[in-house]
């Protein structure tokens, strides 16, 4: 499986390439949110895993923090132009989680849904082969801003696709957009295809 510390240094990619087109590199990582931020109590925190699973599944915070965590190193591209290159992020996999279910063989989406209602979807195989759930940034606990306790990160995608505030996964069959999806960002939000905005409002 390919993950994304693989993906960030792919070798036919030459250094110095590694700023998609329209975008400017900051050595920041400035916080975009929609909204209000919400409140969490680790207490009564949970992910959520439902639709098209053989059997739901909730996990609290302990239930997570005993999964296998790994670490991903990757750059970060937001649609308003900005990419900040090597962020680490440590967490637990897409693909961790759901083998703690049985998807049902007609789920080829997911909607990440989060605390305060902000959803982003993408296919399946996207997150299975790259999706991770991070606690940590650059070693830390995120901040709360920044998603705390658990966000979403797919780095090969713009960052309104790495959700914060995680809190449920659901399994899909047919496609469907999320909050900015629906909102007039594109449906796939591809950097190096410069994929920003709905193919119709471009032309
Ligand atoms: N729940 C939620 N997740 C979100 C957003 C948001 O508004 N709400 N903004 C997205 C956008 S547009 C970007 S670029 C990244 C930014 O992450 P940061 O605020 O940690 O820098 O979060 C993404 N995840
Ligand atoms: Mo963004």
């Amino acid at each position: 499986m390919k993950r994304p510390d693989q993906i960030k240094t792919a070798p036919e990619k030459p250094s110095g390439s590694r700023v998609p087109p329209g975008q400017f590199l900051t050595g920041k990582f400035p916080v975009l949110t929609y909204g209000n931020e919400p409140k969490i109590d680790i207490k009564s925190w949970k992910l959520r895993v439902f639709g098209l699973v053989g059997q739901e599944k909730e996990l609290d915070w302990a239930q997570f923090s005993d999964l296998k965590w790994e670490t991903v190193d990757a750059d970060f591209h937001c649609v308003t132009q900005w990419s900040a290159l090597d962020q680490t992020w440590e967490g637990v996999s897409f693909a961790q989680i759901l083998s703690l279910v049985q998807p049902d063989p007609r789920a080829r989406f997911v909607m990440v849904h989060c605390y305060g209602g902000y959803t982003t979807n993408l296919p399946l195989g996207l997150a299975m082969g790259e999706g991770l759930f991070a606690h940590k940034h650059m070693g830390k606990p995120l901040g709360m801003s920044h998603g705390w306790p658990l966000r979403f990160v797919v780095p090969s995608r713009y960052g309104w696709k790495s959700a914060k505030w995680v809190n449920g996964i659901e399994l899909i069959a047919d496609d469907a957009p999320g909050f900015w999806e629906l909102r007039g960002y594109h449906n796939d939000g591809d950097p190096w295809k410069e994929e920003r905005f709905w193919p119709e409002l471009m032309q």
